[in-house]
């Protein structure tokens, strides 16, 4: 018997321990060797490292001192290496640490992406705060302004630099803005102020001929394609299913032969997006025109206000629109200044005109014709408010619609 052939069991799971000196000699013959192979107290102690002093020997031997057990210690490091309950402790720790660590990166990412997040709602709702402060500003100045028979462009809430531009608020500012065609440079400018929605055409009010009329003009589409989109742009609000024109308008039928079939919407718009589902429009086209429409206006065509291309799409022909613009720039040929000539009322707009410049029979009876319709004013009641807020190097765009009375038709912010 010795330490490698105790009966039914195994001797140790520490080979290694089994060849040492010390527990060879003890199987040779010495059954204190035996008796601690047989129940491994001493060997399972020296492969845990522990067994650094004689006495552990002695312990296994059953305290004889005169037959003792010859273990001697094992170097620490042997010992260490040997050991697979160690190794695995040390793989567990290895384990735990590793995905310790990878829980904590999570938990920093986690907290660094919420944080950012929070900086950034918080910087956009004072973003927000600031165009919104823009645009009460532009309702505020426009109660201010004195309820008349005319608005013009030189007023103040239409072009002031001083109360419009980089008004401070909190942190940042805001400025209200629009842009307009230059005559002279024939570019898009900068322009500090608000913008009536009476200066516009309305596609929810305005009959075919002026909106075929302002598509061509603006966006520069053919006659045919104009009156197609312009007729499918009267379909899509009005309440019937009829075609306004046999070929090229849309009603129900065309839309929901679409791969992604609806209907028309059969009432009026209320969004400019709206005008994408209409059949012809697009968002170039949009773009285009987007300046020149309105769905917010009461519907007449303020005289006062409209650029060239509106009232050309009132069917005046190029020279009285040219007489109606030089009338209104006044002396400094400059639009939106002190000296701006105005209609105060649509009964002074022949004899006013006429007195600036020749008016030819045919431009008389055209303009009679316009005013008896119901399709110009020289007044305004619903406003637009272009609001950039700034807050460092931020940026946020709103668009406000208001009337008079400083009601909200309309809110968007990008
Ligand atoms: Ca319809
Ligand atoms: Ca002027």
């Amino acid at each position: 018997m010795n330490c490698r052939q105790l009966p039914g069991q195994s001797i140790s799971p520490f080979p290694n321990l089994r060849d040492t000196p010390a527990c060879a000699k003890a199987s040779a013959g010495r059954p204190t060797c035996a008796k601690a192979s047989a129940g491994r107290p001493t060997c399972a102690k020296a492969s845990a490292g522990r067994l650094s002093a004689f006495a552990e020997g002695e312990s296994a031997c059953g305290g004889n001192r005169e037959t003792p057990c010859e273990f001697q210690p094992l170097p620490a490091a042997e010992i260490g290496s040997l050991s697979p309950e160690r190794g695995s402790l040390l793989l567990i720790a290895l384990w735990s640490l590793s995905l310790l660590t990878i829980f904590s990166i999570y938990l920093a990412y986690g907290v660094r992406y919420k944080v950012s997040l929070l900086e950034r709602l918080d910087s956009r709702d004072n973003l927000h705060f600031i165009a919104e402060a823009g645009t009460k500003k532009a309702i505020f100045e426009l109660m201010k302004d004195e309820p008349s028979q005319y608005d013009s462009l030189n007023e103040p809430w239409g072009n002031n630099e001083n109360i419009f531009k980089q008004v401070k608020t909190g942190y940042g500012y805001f400025n209200l803005i629009h842009d307009y065609l230059d005559s002279d440079s024939g570019s898009r400018k900068v322009r500090y102020g608000i913008v009536d929605e009476e200066r516009k055409v309305n596609l929810n009010k305005a009959e075919l001929e002026v909106i075929r009329r302002i598509i061509m003009i603006t966006a520069g589409l053919e006659q045919a394609d104009a009156e197609s989109l312009a007729a499918s742009i009267i379909d899509w609000r009005d309440s019937d299913s009829k075609l306004t024109i046999p070929l090229g308008s849309a009603e129900d039928r065309y839309y929901r032969s679409l791969p992604n079939p609806y209907e028309a919407k059969d009432a009026e718009i209320e969004v400019f997006d709206e005008l994408l589902l209409v059949r012809g429009m697009t968002e170039e086209i949009l773009e285009k025109i987007k300046n020149y429409i309105t769905i917010y206006s009461n519907g007449r065509i303020n005289i006062n206000t409209a650029g060239g291309e509106v009232l050309m799409a009132l069917d005046l022909n190029d020279e009285l629109v040219e007489k109606i613009i030089s009338f209104r720039l006044g002396e400094d040929t400059l639009e939106a200044t002190f000296d701006d000539n105005i209609f105060i009322s649509l009964s002074d707009i022949i004899s006013k005109l006429g007195t600036f410049s020749e008016l030819t029979p045919e431009e008389v009876a055209s303009l009679s014709n316009l005013i008896s319709s119901g399709k110009i004013t020289t007044s305004s009641s619903n406003f637009m408010a272009r609001s950039i807020a700034q807050l460092d190097d931020r940026q946020m765009e709103a668009i406000c619609i208001f009337d008079r009375e400083g009601k909200v038709l309309s809110w968007r912010e990008g």
